[in-house]
């Protein structure tokens, strides 16, 4: 086997977030692994998703789609984390608010605030049918923007600014955001992980 390819020959993609699909197929599409969806595969599952941390939230969704699946299952649980927010909305960055209205809620929130500081963070686990795990987490830190700017990405993308690029991660390209987000890192460090890891 070469030192690039790993010992799997098939992952299951654990999530139902389309931009998170993009982006992990994406980095993972160098390890040779077949990649597959739940979608693909006929898998519906509502995960509870009440950790406290992400790596929880991460290792729940896992086990659960590797449990239904039999295959080894790569979950990520992320969100955007406001310095001026005491955190928030972190682990809830999801159900912030109704789709289509967290952004907004966002600014709102930030209305008053010159403290714009925000980070974000992805806690992957990679949880494989014997019961044992990978795990990887990666940070990217911005600032919250006084309005949203660009279509790429997903999610919080358009108000996440980062000074140093001159661009919102949603007038990144895909490459671009890889490159730097807290998945991409995240990712990259489970691609390390899975090289070396062998089946049992
Ligand atoms: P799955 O649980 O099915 O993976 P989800 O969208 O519900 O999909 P999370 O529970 O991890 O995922 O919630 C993370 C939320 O944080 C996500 O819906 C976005 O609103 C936000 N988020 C995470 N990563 C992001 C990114 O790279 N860019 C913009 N927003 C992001």
């Amino acid at each position: 086997m070469s030192a690039d390819k790993c010992s799997i020959d098939k992952l299951l993609l654990a999530t139902g977030n389309a931009g998170k699909i993009r982006e992990m197929r994406e980095l993972l599409t160098p390890l040779g692994i077949e990649l597959v969806t739940p979608a693909e595969l006929g898998i519906d599952l509502e995960v509870d998703e009440n950790g406290e941390t992400f790596e929880d939230n991460a290792r729940l969704k896992a086990t659960a789609f590797c449990a239904a699946s039999g295959l080894p299952s790569v979950a990520d649980d992320s969100g955007l984390c406001v310095d001026a927010l005491g955190g928030a909305p972190g682990v809830h960055s999801a159900r912030y608010a109704e789709p289509g209205g967290r952004k907004r809620k966002l600014l709102e929130n930030m209305e008053n605030t010159e403290q714009r500081a925000a980070k974000f963070v992805s806690s992957i686990v990679c949880a494989f049918p014997n019961g044992e795990e990978l795990t990887a987490t990666g940070e990217c830190c911005g600032e919250i923007a006084r309005e949203p700017r660009g279509d790429g990405g997903f999610g919080y993308d358009p108000v996440f600014y980062m000074a140093e690029f001159g661009k919102t991660m949603a007038e990144m390209t895909d490459d671009e955001k890889n490159a730097v987000s807290h998945r991409g890192r995240a990712m990259r460090e489970l691609v390390q992980k899975l090289k070396e890891y062998k089946v049992n």
